[in-house]
Formats: structure tokens, C-alpha cells, sequence
């Protein structure tokens, strides 16, 4: 069966369009106003197939063929359609497109399987409202609860009940919400794959098309908060000064030497988001709040990093009579993905003479949440000189049609499967 090469760029060119920052990116912040349009215009692709579509509390969304049963069993696949911001046209929207031409195709050549057809749409994943990754997955597996939705809060202090609140008045001018029936029933679930640019320099560099990842990086994030002394940027004398932020970057490129010294060369430590208090040119920084993340494939490094800079972070600012405090944030747990789906997606590129690689995952995916409780694999296509998350993004055409085409062949395979 042969996938609509057209269909599938011309559904990525278009869904590229819902952005907040046309010209520089795309950023699409799930339960925005571009999410809505992308959810529109994927709801009326996979209507006009027949399909019929469910959504959560979360607005996950699962779309089935129209004779799927509920005698058999599901294979599902997807992604997630959400940026960061000023981020690509590609990141999850590749593995939904991508997911969503399996069932077009599937739909328009009416075959019947042994197993049922779903594609997903995961709400949430970036984290670009709350700081924390794999949202709408985290709900599905119940690592995320009802207490969450009070917990998680974005940079206005809106927790993500309000917003999904304000989002459902908007959509279908509903007031409720009612996430206690949002885990998956994962004894119906065969298998699930997920379609991802790989956003690193591995296969780029290498000049392979197909990767299939065998793990996935765990990650943990901390919050920390620095409050010195605000002051006079031109009358306070350098040695009566207690500025926060001056503190932080200390604290931060230390702990990058930390981690840039491991002889393993795998962990990473990243500060992305940091705001200044009071954020002005001639004011010393009063407060400083950042987000600290260390990621690695094994979790007793991420622990002992974790660790390590805390107590780092607690002795700069002690040193500075700067206060300190910090809380856990957010964290997923590094896996490998099932042998089963390995060994299969290994021995089908064989077949195909495609040029792959086994490797790595050190971005997360909702496909480490669902692999604790279903069969899941995770296949990679090229990211152009291995950049992602920016508004540079890029795969070659060649091999975001040989990602989706062998995503259906492999999914085809699971179909069969009893
Ligand atoms: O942060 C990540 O690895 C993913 O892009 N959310
Ligand atoms: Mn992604
Ligand atoms: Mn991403």
C-alpha cells in the first residue's frame, strides 16, 4: 500500500500556517487560538475519510477508522501538534501528519485487519504553557491527576484548569470538566508507534534516512529561586551588592562545567527560561526565578546531577548572602522502547534497503509515557544540521515521505498481527 506523498506535504504546509509568529517559526501553544484552527483543520481531513474522533478532558484527541471494532485490539499512532515558541514546522506535527496519512490511506483502500486503526493527537506535549513536558500524556497514563490541574500554573499564575475552562467556553461554550475518566484502557491497546524528526545531528550527519530509537532520555526539572538585594545600578558599590542575577549565572555556568566534565559526554544540563525581577537596565537584580533541567538515559545520573547542583546552587548563594529556594518541577523517566517493535522496524529496513541506525532519543516524547503500559516504538527521520525547536527546522522532502511510508508499512505489519 502506497502512501499520498502530496497529500502528506501538502497537509504539513498547511498546518504550518497556524502560528502566533508567522516569518519567524511557528509557535502554536496548545488551547491557543492557532490549536484550534490546526484541530479544525485535522477534524475536517479525517471526517471527510469517515473517521470518527474522541477527545478528553485534556483535549487528546484519538481518531478511528470508521470499522474500527471494539471486539479487537487497537494499534495507534501519533504525536503532538503544540510548539515551543519560535520553534518548526515539523516537531510533532511530523508524527501527526504522518499518523494521519496512515488512516487516510488505510480509510481510502477500504482493507479490514485483525486489529483496529487509531491515530492520536497528544495535548500538551512541549509544556510551553506549564514548563512541563508530555502534559496530555501524563493524564493518560495517570501520572498527571485531578490535583494537577491546580498545580500546574504558566508565567500569569493561570493554572491549567483555568485554561482549559476558558478553552472549553470557547470551543463548545461548555463550563465543565471532568478528567477522572481520561487514563486509557491500555489491555485494548496492541501497539503504538510514534513519527518524530530526530532534532539532533546523528542521522544528518551520517547520511542515514530512518532511525529507530531504542531509549529515551529521562529528564528532571527544578525550580529555583534566588532573592538578593534590589538597588542602584550606579550608587551601590560593588561591594555592597547582593544581585540575584549575578548569582544565578555563577550558579548556572558552574553547573554546566559540572556536567560538561562527565567522561561519559551524554548528560545534559540546560537553563532555558529565566525571568529577572525587576528586569530593568539600571536596577540590580532583586529576584531571579529559573528552570534548571538535567537529562540523561540513566536515571542515577540524572539523580546524582540533580543532586549535585542543588547543593551547588544552595552553597553560591549562601556564599553571597543571597537566598535560595528550590522545588521539584517536573521529570520523566528514561526507557527503552519494546524489542518486539525494535526487531520488527530493524528487520523491515533490512528488507527496504533503507540506510538507518539504531540510537538514542535525548529529546522526550508522549512515546516514554505510554511505553510503560503498551507495546511502543519510535521511529526517526533527519533533522537538517540536527537543529530543532527553532525556526530553522528542516527535513529533506525525500525523507519525511520515506518516514511516513514506512511508519504504514510497519503499522500494516501490527494490523495482521494477532
Ligand atoms: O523537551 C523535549 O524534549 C520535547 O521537545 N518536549
Ligand atoms: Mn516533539
Ligand atoms: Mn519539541
Amino acid at each position: 500500500m502506497k502512501i499520498n506523498a502530496k497529500r502528506l506535504l501538502d497537509n504539513l504546509n498547511n498546518l504550518k500556517k497556524f502560528t502566533d509568529t508567522p516569518g519567524k517559526g511557528v509557535t502554536r501553544f496548545s488551547y491557543g487560538s492557532e490549536d484550534i484552527k490546526a484541530r479544525e483543520y485535522i477534524a475536517s481531513k479525517v471526517s471527510a475519510a469517515g473517521c470518527s474522533v474522541h477527545e478528553d478532558a485534556l483535549h487528546n484527541l484519538r481518531i478511528g477508522l470508521k470499522d474500527n471494532s471494539t471486539h479487537k485490539k487497537t494499534v495507534v499512532a501519533g504525536s503532538h501538534i503544540d510548539t515551543v515558541k519560535n520553534g518548526g514546522w515539523l516537531d510533532g506535527i511530523y508524527g501527526v501528519c504522518g499518523a494521519m496519512e496512515v488512516i487516510e490511506t488505510l480509510a481510502k483502500s477500504g482493507a479490514s485487519f485483525h486489529n483496529n486503526y487509531e491515530m492520536v493527537i497528544f495535548a500538551e506535549e512541549e509544556g510551553s504553557n506549564f514548563d512541563s513536558t508530555m502534559t496530555g500524556s501524563k493524564f493518560i497514563t495517570g501520572f498527571y491527576d485531578e490535583s494537577t490541574l491546580d498545580s500546574l500554573r504558566n508565567d500569569i499564575g493561570e493554572s491549567l484548569r483555568d485554561v482549559l475552562l476558558d478553552f472549553n467556553k470557547k470551543v463548545d461554550g461548555s463550563s465543565s470538566l471532568d478528567v477522572s475518566n481520561i487514563r486509557w484502557d491500555f489491555n485494548r491497546i496492541k501497539s503504538m508507534f510514534e513519527l518524530h524528526i530526530e532534532q539532533g545531528p546523528v542521522l544528518d550527519q551520517q547520511k542515514l534516512s530512518l532511525g529507530i530509537v531504542e531509549s529515551i532520555f529521562g529528564m528532571r526539572v527544578i525550580e529555583v529561586i534566588l532573592t538578593g538585594v534590589g538597588n542602584h545600578a550606579g550608587a551601590t558599590p560593588m561591594t555592597e551588592r547582593f544581585d540575584a542575577l549575578s548569582v544565578a549565572a555563577q550558579c548556572i555556568t558552574t553547573a554546566e562545567d559540572m556536567v560538561r566534565s562527565d567522561p561519559d559526554k551524554r548528560t545534559v544540563v540546560t537553563v532555558g527560561k529565566l525571568e529577572v525581577k525587576p528586569n530593568c537596565s539600571n536596577v540590580i537584580p532583586e529576584a531571579v526565578k529559573f528552570y534548571l533541567e538535567v537529562r540523561d538515559k540513566d536515571r542515577n545520573k540524572i539523580d546524582f546531577y540533580i543532586d549535585e547542583i542543588k547543593s551547588l546552587i544552595f552553597d553560591i548563594a549562601e556564599s553571597r548572602d543571597v537566598k535560595c529556594e528550590m522545588k521539584e518541577h517536573s521529570k520523566s523517566t528514561p526507557l527503552r522502547l519494546n524489542k518486539r517493535l525494535m526487531d520488527k522496524m530493524v528487520s523491515k529496513a533490512n528488507d527496504q534497503n533503507l540506510a538507518y541506525k539504531v540510537m538514542d532519543s535525548g529529546a522526550v516524547h508522549d512515546a516514554c509515557m505510554i511505553a510503560n503500559f503498551a507495546d511502543t516504538g519510535m521511529i526517526f527521520v533527519p533533522s537538517i544540521n540536527g537543529r530543532s525547536h527553532v525556526p530553522e527546522e528542516n527535513t529533506d522532502k525525500a525523507d519525511l515521505i520515506t518516514g511516513v511510508q514506512f511508519l504504514l508499512d510497519i503499522i500494516i505489519d501490527e494490523l495482521k498481527e494477532g
